[in-house]
């Protein structure tokens, strides 16, 4: 194989997130680690962070799964492919009879390539007969999606490519930590920081927050939670001030005298009162971002992933509308998706409300046209499910689920309220698990089936750009794994489900295309075959083409072609009692983990930089509590207790800590959070969370004694 430049191996893109860097992979024996090399890209400019460098040697871990696990007692026992999945469709159809399809959950994931992804709506809701199918997405881009649909009546995180950022004199980024979260990307950063235009909205002094230190760029330092109140009063600020684009509002956007009416009393002294952010800086930042030479408003989870998530993008939706910066040439917004296939992975299908080509499941022409391509009735298309939170929590509640087929997530570790989750999955009479790896909630499972890695197949992903990609095989898979395309097909043809299910990926993708026909996501001009030719693949790519890099330069997606102003209140939360040790809790990523740590905590160099989880405490609240730097501390909530060492650091603010979600057993922030989740989008409250913090002293019966004797 020799890819586009000449270089030997496969020219495909990294595992991990929706920066969808470039690279190749070279097999360089049948056993060794295959061989990774940053790729000429777009987006990464042939940069690659510490993970993608890694990402190759979980291809030949001997932590691998490689045959399919059948539970016996508290362990597994091997089995064959014919016995384990015979085993899965005797139940699933014995719970079906009993209880009824809608006992049978899917879980998926935004890793899952765009084939995948679709493969499992389509298969739950016909082979499965289910309306139970949501996935992680719920906790990741929900709220920013749901947000996009109501102002632009359609979501594509970035409606524009990454590139394009270059040439921008402001970019304000809120709740976003991309010097760690996706490190090639502040490469695009540095025209912004070399005009003094890097804007960072983040309640600690992150490792993107100090890129704003050279060339006068500002850091605003919010109380965590409080963002939806800053977006309320910068917008405000912005058209008191006279800086508000007139013009554009008038032609461009709906709702403007009641959006001017719902900011109206949110002035700049009320808003640092509840903000903790100076006047000054936001009289600062308004001027800044109407200045008029190119500016950009991007948000990433530390925003989103609130009970608020919705109103807060639309807040920044509706202060980037006010200073008419989206479908313009040089300005914009967008959100950064997170998950390598984080935008493919809510477009087609596997979202519970949901058909592919990001159709709604209850509109009859949408149910029509899919059926259509299914070969299918529309009537045998089940309705609605519910969202991801929600479908966790009925395991184990009269008329929930009993049984969970899970495609690429590990619940265990990244729900909100994990333990409740645990107990949950305790009650199933039926889990099965597909990964790499016995991740913590595949522990979980009755039956745990392997499947290819990223370098060991065909497929598709589409990047945080909205640019569809080809993922491209390098490497032969272990000889037990197998592809999840073709344990759908098996499992399909046991339970003689309607419908076809192919187990290449360039059929399946020709079958998605043709279901996206005419919806928000088209991609019925798209096939693995034009992508090899290396065209710019940015949808809407409707049959013909070209693609759309660049989205509403002409009009919005909503039938008049307007954008919409949402006008969206704050409840302003109060902030934990300033008792000692009473505290709130943000939590989030470390550049060298990634996700629930399934597979970087198997990544030697990667464990090495981050082997445990630390809580960031501000040094004057680390005081106060008697701890210092290195210290075992304890989180508690009424959920559960967290045990680690604590980083004093003066980036953090005095009454907030942090702590990175990336580690499992005692060590997991979401034995913390709560399952409180927005009302519009089903996110899950991530970034805010009550917690007492206690200094944990010594229990070692040594140290008691010393203590005695003193
Ligand atoms: N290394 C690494 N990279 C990743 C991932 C990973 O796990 N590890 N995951 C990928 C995925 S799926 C995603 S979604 C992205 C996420 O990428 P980011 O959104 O950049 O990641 P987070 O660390 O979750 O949150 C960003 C910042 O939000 C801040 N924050 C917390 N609470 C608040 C708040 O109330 N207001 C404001 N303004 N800020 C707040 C945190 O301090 C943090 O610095 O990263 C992707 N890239
Ligand atoms: N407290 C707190 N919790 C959070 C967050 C936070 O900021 N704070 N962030 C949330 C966000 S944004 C996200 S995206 C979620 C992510 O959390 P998870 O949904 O747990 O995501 P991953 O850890 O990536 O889990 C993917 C699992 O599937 C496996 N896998 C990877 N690719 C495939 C595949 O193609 N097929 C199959 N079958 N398996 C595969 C991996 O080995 C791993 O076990 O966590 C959320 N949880
Ligand atoms: S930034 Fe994201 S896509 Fe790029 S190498 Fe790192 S993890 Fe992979
Ligand atoms: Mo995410």
């Amino acid at each position: 194989m020799t890819d586009a430049d000449g270089q030997v191996g496969a020219a495909t893109h990294c595992p991990y997130c929706a920066l969808q860097c470039a690279m190749t992979v070279r097999a360089v024996d049948p056993v060794g680690t295959p061989e990774v090399t940053g790729r000429e890209f777009p987006t990464n400019r042939g940069g690659l962070c510490k993970k993608g460098w890694t990402s190759a040697e979980l291809l030949r871990s001997s932590q691998r799964i490689v045959e399919p696990m059948i539970r016996e007692g508290e362990g597994f026992r091997p089995a064959s492919w014919d016995e384990a999945l015979d085993l899965i469709a005797d139940r699933v159809r014995a719970i079906r009879a009993e209880s009824g399809a809608d006992a049978v959950g899917v879980f998926g994931g935004g890793g899952l390539t765009n084939e995948k992804a679709y493969q499992l709506g389509k298969f739950a809701r016909l082979a499965l007969g289910t309306s139970r199918i949501d996935y992680n997405g719920r906790f990741c881009m929900s709220s920013a999606a749901a947000a996009g649909n109501r102002a632009f009546g359609v979501d594509r995180g970035l409606p524009f490519p990454v590139d394009h950022l270059d040439e921008a004199a402001t970019i304000m980024l809120l709740g976003s930590n991309v010097a760690e979260t996706m490190p090639p990307f502040i490469g695009h950063l540095a025209g912004a920081r070399a005009a003094g235009g890097l804007i960072v909205v983040d309640p600690r002094r992150s490792a993107t927050a100090k890129l704003t230190a050279e060339g006068g760029g500002i850091h605003l330092q919010p109380a965590p939670g409080t963002d939806l109140v800053l977006l309320l009063g910068l917008t405000h600020l912005v058209i008191e001030s006279g800086l508000a684009d007139r013009d554009y509002l008038e032609h461009r956007t709906s709702g403007f005298e009641r959006l001017r009416r719902s900011v109206s009393r949110w002035w700049p002294e009320r808003v640092q009162q509840h903000t903790g952010v100076p006047v000054a800086q936001l009289r600062q930042v308004a001027a800044r971002l109407a200045s008029g030479r190119g500016s950009y408003i991007l948000t990433g989870r530390g925003v989103e992933q609130h009970v608020d998530g919705t109103d807060t993008a639309s807040a920044a939706i509706n202060l980037a509308l006010v200073l008419g910066l989206v479908g313009t040439a040089h300005s914009g917004y967008g959100t950064l998706t997170g998950q390598g296939n984080g935008q493919g992975g809510r477009e087609h299908g596997q979202k519970s409300d949901q058909l592919p080509g990001y159709r709604k499941i209850v509109d009859p022409d949408a149910r029509e046209h899919v059926a259509r391509v299914w070969g299918v009735p529309p009537e045998i298309i089940p309705g609605p499910g519910v969202p991801a939170v929600e479908l966790l929590a009925s395991m184990g509640q009269p008329d929930g689920l009993r049984a969970l087929l899970v495609h690429g997530s590990n619940v265990v570790v990244s729900a909100p309220d994990a333990a409740r989750v645990r107990a949950g999955l305790e009650t199933l009479d039926l889990l099965v698990v597909c990964d790499f790896f016995l991740s913590e909630t595949a522990a979980f499972a009755d039956v745990v089936l392997p499947v290819t890695q990223w370098a060991e197949e065909e497929g598709t992903m589409t990047s945080l750009e909205g640019r569809v990609l080809r993922r491209r095989k390098a490497v032969e898979p272990p000889a037990g794994v197998r592809s999840e395309l073709w344990i759908m097909h098996e499992l399909a043809e046991r339970l003689a489900a309607p419908g076809s299910y192919s187990t290449d990926a360039a059929e399946v993708f020709d079958e998605l295309a043709r279901a996206s026909a005419g919806g928000p996501a088209d991609y019925s001009g798209l096939s693995h075959e034009l992508l090899d030719t290396g065209v710019a693949a940015f949808w809407p790519y409707p049959a013909g083409g070209p693609g759309t890099p660049r989205m509403f330069l002409e009009s919005f997606a909503h039938p008049d072609g307007r954008a919409r102003l949402v006008p969206v209140q704050a409840h302003p939360r109060t902030p934990p009692a300033q008792r000692d040790g009473t505290m709130t809790l943000i939590t989030g990523r470390l550049l060298g983990q990634y996700q629930s740590g399934t597979q970087t905590r198997r990544v030697p160099e990667l464990m090495a930089s981050h082997p445990h989880a630390e809580a960031q405490l501000h040094p004057a609240a680390a005081a106060g509590l008697g701890l210092a730097d290195g210290d075992q501390v304890e989180l508690s909530t009424p959920r559960g207790t967290v045990r680690c060492r604590v980083a004093v650091s003066a980036d953090i603010r005095y009454d907030t800590v942090f702590l990175p979600f990336h580690f499992a057993d005692g060590e997991s922030a979401n034995l913390l959070t709560e399952a409180a989740t927005d009302p519009i989008s089903g996110m899950p409250e991530f970034k805010t969370t009550t917690v007492e913090v206690r200094a944990v002293r010594d229990p070692a019966p040594s140290a008691v004694m010393v203590g005695d004797r003193g």
